[in-house]
């Protein structure tokens, strides 16, 4: 079945799923995190389903993985939002603004970066938003915590997310050695989230 497109003013009839990636490789990242996670289930017609473990990975940047460069702590968030595809989206860059975010380089070092990874399951090319995330297909510190809430979840354009390759695998080696993907996994669920 070919994807749908969305509008991206409009909200949807219904509350629908959407799904969120966290990323964090300055400052005390598991806090940002979880102040995140917070802020995202505080943020009005969003509701939080869904909290991934933390997984901390390797930076990549335009060239490859950087080892040079600060690690990240990544998670994913499952949502069930009224919100159209744009006020989504503003609400994450508010969040990031909120936990100091500063732009300065592509792919640069960073506090905290929220990207929208999927809105129910729709296809959309805008000038500030793409549908689905256009690199989360080969992401693993994406996919990996995606399946570990929705293993069944489905990236629009690429299939079932458990059967994608991946081609920048979370951190091997001695740094980030433990876990059946090779991230070292942390909690981050807020009190009181699902
Ligand atoms: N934008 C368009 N589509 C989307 C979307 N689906 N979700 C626009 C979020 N934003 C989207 O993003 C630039 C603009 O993209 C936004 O203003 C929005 O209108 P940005 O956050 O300012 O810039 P960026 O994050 O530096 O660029 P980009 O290309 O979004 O980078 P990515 O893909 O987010 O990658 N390594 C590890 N290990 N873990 C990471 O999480 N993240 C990145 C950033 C690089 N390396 C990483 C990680
Ligand atoms: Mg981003």
């Amino acid at each position: 079945m070919s994807a749908v497109s969305v509008d991206p003013g409009v909200a949807p009839a219904a509350p629908v799923r959407a799904v969120v990636a966290l990323g964090a490789n300055l400052g005390d990242r598991g806090r940002t995190l979880q102040a995140a996670v917070r802020d995202l289930a505080d943020a009005e017609r969003v509701e939080l389903l869904a909290v991934s473990a933390v997984l901390e990975n390797p930076a990549l940047k335009p060239d490859g993985l950087d080892a040079s460069a600060p690690p990240y702590l990544n998670a994913v968030v499952l949502l069930r939002t009224g919100l159209a595809p744009l006020a989504l989206l503003d609400v994450l860059l508010a969040v990031e603004q909120r936990h100091g975010r500063v732009r300065a380089e592509h792919w640069g070092d960073r506090t905290l970066d929220l990207d929208l990874i999927d809105y129910d399951g729709r296809v959309l090319d805008a000038p500030r938003l793409t549908l689905p995330h256009p690199r989360a297909h080969e992401r693993d510190f994406v996919l990996v915590p995606w399946r570990q809430v929705d293993p069944d979840a489905v990236l629009p354009g690429y299939g079932r997310i458990d059967e994608l390759p991946a081609a920048h695998p979370l951190g091997v080696g001695s740094d980030f050695g433990g876990t059946e993907s090779g991230g070292t996994e942390f909690g981050i669920g807020p009190e009181g989230a699902p």
